[in-house]
C-alpha cells in the first residue's frame, strides 16, 4: 500500500493544529504508520528541501522549518500521496480553497502549516530521511473493510 511523508510545520505545532490535522487524515480513512515530534537540524532541513537550494527563499525556508518542533508523520492508504496534497491545498494559502488545511488555517506562503511529499519518489526519499526502518509500523485496522 502507498505511503507518504507529512509534517506539521513549526507554525502548525505552535498554533495547536497537530490534533486537527491528524484528525483530518484519520477521518479520511488513511492509516497512521509512524509519527514523532522533533526539531529538524540544519543539515536535515537543507537535504529535505534540497530541490529549492537555488531559490531566493531557501535561507528563510531552512530558518523557518528549523525554528521549532515539527510533527513528522508517515501515512498509508490508496493514492495517499495525491490525496494528501489535495487535502493540504495549494502552496500559497491565498490560493488554497476552503476545506483544505492551508485554505482553512494558513495566511502566507512562508507559514503554510503542513508539508507533504509531492510524488512517489519524494515520498520514498523523505520517509527514509525522517524515519528509521524500525520507526514505521505495519498493522491491520478494523475499519479497512468499510473504507475499501
Ligand atoms: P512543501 O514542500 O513544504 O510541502 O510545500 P509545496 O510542495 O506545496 O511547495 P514547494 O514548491 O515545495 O515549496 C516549499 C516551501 O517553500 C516555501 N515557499 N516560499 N516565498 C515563496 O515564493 C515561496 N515559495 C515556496 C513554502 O513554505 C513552501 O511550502
Ligand atoms: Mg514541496
Amino acid at each position: 500500500m502507498e505511503k507518504t511523508f507529512l509534517m506539521v510545520k513549526p507554525d502548525g505545532v505552535q498554533r495547536n493544529l497537530v490534533g486537527e490535522i491528524v484528525r483530518r487524515f484519520e477521518s479520511k480513512g488513511f492509516k497512521l504508520v509512524g509519527a514523532k515530534l522533533m526539531v529538524i537540524s540544519d543539515d536535515l532541513a537543507k537535504t529535505h528541501y534540497g530541490e529549492h537550494k537555488e531559490r531566493p527563499f531557501f535561507g528563510e525556508l531552512v530558518d523557518f522549518i528549523t525554528s521549532g518542533p515539527v510533527f513528522a508523520m508517515a501515512w498509508e492508504g490508496e493514492n495517499v500521496i495525491t490525496s494528501a496534497r489535495d487535502m493540504m491545498g495549494k502552496t500559497n494559502p491565498l490560493e488554497a480553497v476552503s476545506g483544505t488545511i492551508r485554505g482553512d488555517f494558513g495566511m502566507t506562503v512562508g507559514k503554510n502549516i503542513i508539508h507533504g511529499s509531492d510524488s512517489a519518489e519524494s515520498a520514498e526519499r523523505e520517509l527514509k530521511l525522517f524515519f528509521g526502518e524500525n520507526e514505521l509500523t505495519s498493522y491491520v485496522k478494523q475499519d479497512s473493510d468499510w473504507i475499501y
